[in-house]
């Protein structure tokens, strides 16, 4: 049976991506090149650290070790600002209603984000209480698609990972559930997002009933 969903945050909960876009954009723009909403579809669900080599590589620069975590600073000082002018209208379509079926009927809710600003961004919106276990950006070391993140949300919640589901905006996300044994729902197009066992244009309308239609698969 299916006793635990694992939401990522960023794509599927709230959409954070355009936060992250406008602070990628500023540094890009004082590194003297354009960054444009097209090349952000590259850095959703992708780390801090990953993006911005995206970024750099995008503008062909080679900076540094010491250069790239002072400008990974910057950009997230400004994201943080962004963020925190967050609040519940920023929650996505269905969500919430979900998250409190989830709850009433008994069901484990934990969060796996590559955030390190997941906390915030959920206290900012008034999820946090919908949560049994939080694993962020923080917690982890590896960056999906390793399992790893998925893997310390069912335990956190005490699931075996064929009870566990995930829900995922990003393909890595998705094949990162996959390798830790568990089924997932993607959010968003299936021509991106084939590998998952169900696609959903958005939380929407998705009901407990079909969660444990997935009990079958
Ligand atoms: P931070 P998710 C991811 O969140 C974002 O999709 C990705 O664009 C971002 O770079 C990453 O978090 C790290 O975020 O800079 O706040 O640590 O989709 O895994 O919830
Ligand atoms: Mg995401």
């Amino acid at each position: 049976p299916i006793k635990a969903c694992l939401f990522d945050l960023d794509g599927v909960l709230v959409d954070t991506a355009k936060y992250h876009y406008i602070a990628w954009r500023q540094l890009a723009q004082e590194l003297g090149f354009t960054f444009t909403e097209e090349d952000n579809e590259r850095l959703k669900g992708v780390s801090r650290m990953a993006s911005l080599d995206i970024l750099l590589s995008i503008g062909g620069l080679e900076l540094t070790e010491e250069e790239k975590l002072r400008l990974a600073e910057s950009k997230n000082e400004r994201y943080v600002e962004y963020i925190s002018g967050m609040d519940a209208s920023e929650i996505l379509p269905g969500a919430l209603e979900l998250l409190q079926a989830l709850r009433s009927q008994g069901i484990k809710v934990a969060l796996g984000s590559a955030s390190k600003n997941a906390m915030s961004i959920l206290d900012h919106t008034g999820l946090t209480p919908y949560f049994d276990a939080i694993v962020d950006g923080n917690k982890t070391v590896s960056a999906k698609p390793d399992p790893e993140v998925f893997l310390l949300g069912a335990k956190e919640v005490g699931v075996l990972p064929e009870e566990a589901v995930v829900f995922e905006d990003a393909e890595a996300g998705i094949e990162a559930a996959r390798r830790a044994g568990m089924r997932s729902v993607g959010i968003g197009s299936a021509d991106q997002l084939g590998q998952a066992d169900l696609v959903l244009s958005s939380l929407s309308g998705f009901s407990v009933k079909q969660l444990k239609e997935l009990e079958h698969l």
